[in-house]
């Protein structure tokens, strides 16, 4: 994939949100429908599947080092990691030729590690008919709403967020592209109950010990890596190492203005509590009790 500068892009303005089976969506996920349900996936394929802002690049970038950190400098030095492992359903025609499902289909390693957003009925039947492995990474509502508010404001290939008040409301409603949070994150935590080549992690628990999360990576995958590889790679994805990383930030995607926010913008669990109103929070928890009331997936907003 080729990246233009700013100034050759042919965005005019932010794209219309829009609902697409239930899902609210822009035309940017849902251009090349076709081609993404007629995915073949293969049974050593990785899915990384997030909803957005819940640490899709942390645990990919865990992932690309975990199997192919040790063997190939050339592309952890030099080759962005949305582009070592492409989102699958995008389709950015005004920025690129290249649609996800082709650079799935072109990835040259084996295993291709390749990230959705998609909520899990959206899921290319490939997968589950390969038995793919697949990591989900869910992040507390609360944090996540915030992560994604900051990610709208400064990406202009998403819908305009409006102000905190406006997107808090929308979020709630579940207005956001890839719908509603709450069936995103229960819809995943059900499949994993008859689907077991899939593994269920959370952001908060990244957070608190990431080292853990590395070996439970690493055991799930079935790979054999010393302490000493997974101590490396821990320090590797600590928040400001991959702050610093131009292969990891995000830096180089003109569509994103990092003077509004950076992508990379605090890593933190509990950053909510600076954005929330004590009106806004009482209203989010009772929302919250609705909406989640018949799953049994818990979140920690603190640790
Ligand atoms: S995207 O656009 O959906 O792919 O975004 P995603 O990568 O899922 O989420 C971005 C948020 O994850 C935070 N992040 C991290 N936090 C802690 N440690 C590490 N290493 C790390 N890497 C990414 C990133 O800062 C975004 O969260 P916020 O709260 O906005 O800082």
């Amino acid at each position: 994939m080729e990246i233009p500068d700013m100034a050759s892009l042919k965005l005019q303005s932010r794209p219309e949100m829009f609902d697409f089976e239930g899902i609210s969506m822009t035309h940017f996920f849902t251009d090349n429908w076709e081609k993404l349900k007629n995915f073949q996936a293969r049974p050593d394929d990785i899915l990384i599947a997030t909803y957005p802002k819940a640490g899709t690049t942390w645990v990919s970038y865990i992932l690309d080092l975990l199997y192919f950190g040790n063997d190939d400098l050339e592309r952890q030095t030099s080759k962005p990691i949305y582009m070592r492992i492409p989102c699958l359903e995008a389709c950015f025609q005004e920025f690129s030729t290249v649609t996800g499902t082709e650079m799935a289909d072109n990835l040259p390693t084996s295993p291709r590690l390749i990230k959705t957003h998609l909520p899990v009925q959206f899921v290319p039947k490939s997968f589950w008919e390969q038995n793919s492995r697949i990591v989900y990474v869910a992040r507390n509502a609360k944090d996540n709403a915030v992560s994604y508010f900051h990610f709208d404001r400064m990406n202009m290939v998403q819908p305009d967020p409006g102000d905190w008040n406006s997107f808090i409301e929308k979020f709630m409603k579940g207005k956001n592209v890839f719908g509603p949070w709450y069936d995103h994150v229960s819809g995943w935590w059900e499949k994993k109950q008859t689907y077991s080549n899939l593994l269920y992690l959370f952001y908060e628990d990244l957070v608190e010990d990431t080292g853990r999360e590395v070996e439970r990576l690493s055991s799930f995958l079935g790979l054999s890596t010393s302490v000493e590889e997974r101590e490396k790679i821990t320090k590797g994805v600590q928040f400001d190492a991959m702050k610093q990383n131009n292969m990891t930030n995000h830096v180089n995607l003109p569509f994103m203005d990092f003077k509004i926010s950076p992508f990379m913008r605090k890593g933190k669990v509990g950053d909510w509590k600076c954005h929330f109103t004590v009106a806004q929070n009482e209203q989010f928890d009772e929302v919250y009790k609705q909406k989640m009331k018949k799953t049994t997936v818990r979140f920690r907003t603190e640790i």
